[in-house]
């Protein structure tokens, strides 16, 4: 199922390049009823990847995405495959069909010039510039644990038919690329010495502990084995704050290029972990953020929570298809009880695992190559510091104690 992309015709489009490609495409002209004329087109993208556009008008518009065959922040020294979009396209298909309310829907997919349309979203931000702004967002915990229990239970051995499910693994096993890019960023290159890594002088004790922590090491070896070898469910594979698009009443979750089966905690840990970084920041931001702090960690507990009891519900629907089904007859004494003690294990082992991707992801983000902007916003160098000490030692305490996680409380009382 790999694409039969053509990267020698992705070539970087122009303001008229792209108004004539539209003109002449029928899936995407019908956006634009009498307008064609009088497009509006501006690049917009500000990911590590690719080129997002912004075309449209008063009445309609789309954003359209286009990866070109190297990576955006290289500036083209840097090859990475076009097919990234076709995963990215067929993961977003894969989520629509389990939570189309919370994802953009694909309007266009063209594996030959590498570009895929979807909804423009407006007036939707990126939640990571939210947080920074210290906004509230009310429905963020429940929509982004409906997603999460939805996504990640809809693609495994729980929902899906054998056969579907060895086809998606199957299919998603080729984004090799892009995996390749979270195993060196993630996983290796913060833990090693690297010239990749970037961090302040101030921080080199700090790094010096953790690279020299024998357990630690260990323990981060075992989750990128994890990462690596387990195909529990469809992940996102890049859940941050900045994957994350939302006004207060309304939820996107954009960007899984990086898609492939993998652990749940994966994705939970990194989105958690990205929170964390938030929570961290705060106090180097202006105004009095204690409150916001304490709305981020309730928010942090809501939305682990809110997938343990939603994933648990759809584990035990009635009609469910998964290896955990029902027998079809009644009378098996005790498998109802027993069912139910091995969803909540699941779920527990689940807990476990996103405390754990979610430390290794908070030092990658403070020593790694690819840092956020809750930090880079940080002026101050010496607050700076103090930040993403903090950061550090609440990631090695996760770390650390990830087998002994009981309740999110313990992730987030540390
Ligand atoms: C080369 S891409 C660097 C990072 O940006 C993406 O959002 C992923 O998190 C990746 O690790
Ligand atoms: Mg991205």
């Amino acid at each position: 199922m790999s694409d039969a992309s053509d990267d020698s015709l992705a070539v970087a489009f122009t303001d008229a390049t792209l108004k004539a490609y539209i003109a002449a495409t029928p899936p995407l002209a019908k956006h634009f009823p009498g307008m064609l004329g009088a497009l509006q087109v501006t690049e917009i993208g500000d990911g590590n990847l690719n080129f997002v556009f912004f075309v449209g008008g008063t009445e309609a518009a789309l954003a359209i995405k286009q990866a070109l065959p190297y990576s955006r922040m290289s500036g083209g020294s840097r090859a990475l495959t076009c097919e990234r979009l076709g995963f990215e396209t067929r993961a977003l298909q894969a989520f629509a069909k389990l939570a189309p309310e919370l994802v953009p829907a694909v309007h266009h997919y063209d594996a030959e010039r590498s570009l895929m349309a979807q909804t423009f979203l407006s007036p939707h931000i990126i939640l990571r510039k939210g947080m920074i702004a210290g906004t509230s967002y009310p429905r963020l915990a429940d929509d982004i644990s409906t997603y999460l229990a939805r996504c990640l239970f809809g693609t495994s051995d729980l929902a899906l038919p054998p056969s579907t499910k060895r086809e998606m693994v199957a299919d998603f096993a080729g984004n090799i690329e892009l995996c390749e890019i979270t195993e060196r960023l993630v996983f290796t290159q913060p833990f090693n010495h690297s010239d990749n890594n970037r961090y302040s002088a101030e921080l080199q004790d700090a790094v010096t502990a953790l690279q020299a922590d024998a357990r630690l090491q260990m323990r981060v070896r075992d989750l990128k084995h994890r990462f690596l070898s387990r195909t529990d469910a469809l992940l996102h594979g890049d859940l941050h704050t900045g994957s994350i698009m939302l006004t207060p009443e309304s939820t996107k979750v954009i960007d899984p290029e990086f898609a492939s089966f993998g652990p749940m905690g994966f994705d939970i840990g990194m989105l958690l972990a990205n929170l964390m970084l938030s929570y961290h920041a705060q106090p180097a931001y202006p105004g009095d953020r204690r409150d916001y702090q304490k709305e981020i960690l309730l928010m942090v507990e809501e939305i682990w929570t809110g997938f343990a009891t939603k994933f648990r519900a759809l584990a035990l629907e009635p009609t469910g298809m998964g290896v955990l089904a029902a027998p079809n007859f009644d009378g098996v004494a005790g498998f109802a009880e027993m069912r139910v003690a091995a969803i909540d294990a699941y779920i527990d082992d689940v807990l476990q695992d996103s405390v754990g991707y979610a430390g290794v992801e908070m030092i990658r983000r403070t020593i790694g190559v690819a840092h956020t902007l809750d930090y880079d916003e940080i002026v101050d160098a010496r607050q700076r510091e103090i930040c993403e000490r903090a950061v550090l030692d609440h990631a090695v305490s996760l770390l650390t104690r990830r087998d002994r996680i009981r309740s999110i409380q313990d992730m987030t009382r540390i």
